[in-house]
Order: structure tokens, then C-alpha cells, then sequence
């Protein structure tokens, strides 16, 4: 266990818990730390033939830790801030997107910004009834990053894509369904004996076999993830150096509405 993040390996499954409920488990510096450590320590364990990522309490994940983000603009620089993403959050979805094991998001509750590019990485997208998915970026005048250019419209299309980053809107665990967003939904209360049978059903599996699934589809599709994320930096470096992004997000801690000037 690191602060911040669980991380737990039975019966051939191994769990990556966002721990931080009293923050909708919102990524500061230390879990997203742990995280690239965890990818690493379950790929490389042969033992573990199935990774799940879940969330505790009511959030899967929220993204990036807007009050660490933003006590890091007071004090450091706008470029040692955005080294987050390529120290960060590129590495970590290179590594989710290149285990050679089946990868369940366990989606438990609302997963926003880098949380749902996170859940989009994953094969299997269980979510609870109660869960549900937003974009989030755009409402701090941000982009995207974590690989959301590259899954999202694999997922749902280029269309509706841009409408969900364009607005920022909760979608809920039905929508997700029907979007394509969510593989199933699970009423709350069977919700952890469901993802756990289905871990366990995908660690029992052709591991060999659904690793080179996993290869074929994702070489398939085009454009390499490395690449997008590539252009992802650049847009997030761009959009976070914006007055719109700096006044959006103080306004978002200050329970305000935000005023875009397009600047
Ligand atoms: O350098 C970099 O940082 C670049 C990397 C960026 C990657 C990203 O992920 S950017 C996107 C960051 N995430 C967001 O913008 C999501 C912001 N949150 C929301 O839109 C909403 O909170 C939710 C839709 C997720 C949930 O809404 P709701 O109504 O259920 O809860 P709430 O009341 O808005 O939030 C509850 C608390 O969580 C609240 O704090 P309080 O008032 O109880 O003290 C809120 O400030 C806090 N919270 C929510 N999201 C974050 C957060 N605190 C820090 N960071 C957050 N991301």
C-alpha cells in the first residue's frame, strides 16, 4: 500500500484501488507516482494474469488534483507543472495500454478528466449503476491527455467524441452503456462480487492469447497511442498556459462559474 493508491494481488488478479475518497480520488503527485510503479510491478509479474483498476468510496477517479495543480502554478513555473503529463500521465497510459494482460476498469463511481481517459484505457468497463463518466477538461479550459483522443473515438466515434469533450457532460451509467462506453452495468450492491468473477474468469483465461488480442486490436487501429500522446502534450501545454484555463480552474475551487474569453 502507498498513500493514496492500494494496490493488491490474489488468486492471479492484481487490484490498483484509488484511495483518496476524501478527494474523489483526485491524482496528486504521490498516486500518480504509485500508479506507474503498480503497471510496472503487476507487468512484470507473470503470476498476475489480470489487472484491475478501481476506485474507494463514491468516485473512481477525478483526475488530476486541481488544489495541487493549482498550488503549483502559484509557486513553480507553467512548464514544471505540464511536465506532468509526459512524466506522468504519457508513461502511465503507455503502460496501462501495453500490459500483456487483460485490464478491467472496475468503474465504481464518477470517473472525470484523466479518471475516465484512465477507464477508457482498460479492455472491460464495468460500471455500478451509480457511476458515471465526464470529460471535465474543457470545463478548466484544458484539452485532453491520457490517451482520450486515441480511445474515445475508438470508443463512440469521432462525433459523439467531441461532443462529450465539448460539453463536459455527465454521462450516466445507461448512457455509457448504449454509447458503447460501458462494456455492462451492475446494480451497487452486486457490484464487487460481479467485477471479482469477471477478474477472476479473464486470470483463468489464455493469458498468452489475450495479450496478443490485446497487441492486434490496438496495432489495428491505426495511429500509435505514443503518437497521439504526443500531440495531447502539446495541447495541453498550450491550453494550460491559457488565462481561460487559470481563471476556470480558481473559479472551480471558488464553487463559481467560470467566464471563457477564448484567450
Ligand atoms: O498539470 C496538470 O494538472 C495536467 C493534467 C490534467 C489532467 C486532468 O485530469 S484535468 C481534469 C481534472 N478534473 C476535473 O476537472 C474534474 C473536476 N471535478 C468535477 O467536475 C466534479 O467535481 C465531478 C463531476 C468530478 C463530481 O461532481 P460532484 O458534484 O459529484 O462533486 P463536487 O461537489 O464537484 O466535488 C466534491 C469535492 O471534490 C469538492 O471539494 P469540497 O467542496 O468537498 O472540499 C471538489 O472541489 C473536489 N474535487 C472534485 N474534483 C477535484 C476535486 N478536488 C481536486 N481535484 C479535482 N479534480
Amino acid at each position: 500500500t502507498t498513500s493514496g493508491l492500494r494496490l493488491g494481488v490474489s488468486d492471479g488478479v492484481g487490484t490498483l484501488t484509488f484511495d483518496r475518497p476524501a478527494a474523489l480520488n483526485a491524482l496528486d503527485l504521490e498516486t500518480k507516482t504509485a500508479l506507474l510503479a503498480g503497471l510496472a510491478e503487476l507487468g512484470a509479474e507473470p503470476g498476475v494474469r489480470c489487472v484491475v483498476l478501481t476506485g474507494t468510496g463514491r468516485a473512481f477517479c477525478v483526475g488530476q488534483d486541481l488544489r495541487e495543480h493549482v498550488a503549483g502554478l502559484a509557486t513553480g513555473s507553467p512548464e514544471d507543472v505540464w511536465r506532468t503529463v509526459p512524466e506522468h500521465y504519457n508513461p502511465i497510459a503507455l503502460a496501462l495500454h501495453g500490459l500483456d494482460k487483460p485490464v478491467v476498469a472496475a468503474v465504481n463511481g464518477v470517473a472525470a478528466g484523466a479518471g475516465a481517459s484512465l477507464a477508457f484505457l482498460a479492455d472491460v468497463r464495468v460500471l455500478a449503476a451509480s457511476a458515471s463518466f465526464s470529460l471535465a477538461f474543457a470545463g478548466i479550459g484544458l484539452s485532453c491527455d491520457t490517451g482520450a483522443s486515441w480511445t474515445l473515438p475508438r470508443l463512440v466515434g469521432p462525433t459523439r467524441a467531441l461532443e462529450l469533450m465539448y460539453t463536459g457532460r455527465r454521462v450516466d451509467a445507461e448512457e455509457a452503456l448504449a454509447l458503447g462506453l460501458a462494456t455492462e452495468v451492475v446494480p451497487d450492491d452486486a457490484f464487487a462480487a460481479h467485477v471479482a468473477a469477471l477478474a477472476a474468469r479473464l486470470a483463468s483465461g489464455p493469458t498468452l492469447a489475450f495479450a496478443a488480442m490485446r497487441r492486434a486490436v490496438a496495432e489495428a487501429a491505426g495511429r500509435p497511442l505514443a503518437a497521439a500522446l504526443e500531440v495531447e502534450a502539446e495541447g495541453m501545454r498550450r491550453t494550460g498556459a491559457s488565462q481561460d484555463h487559470r481563471a476556470a480552474v480558481d473559479a472551480f475551487l471558488a464553487k463559481q462559474t467560470p467566464t471563457f474569453t477564448g484567450s
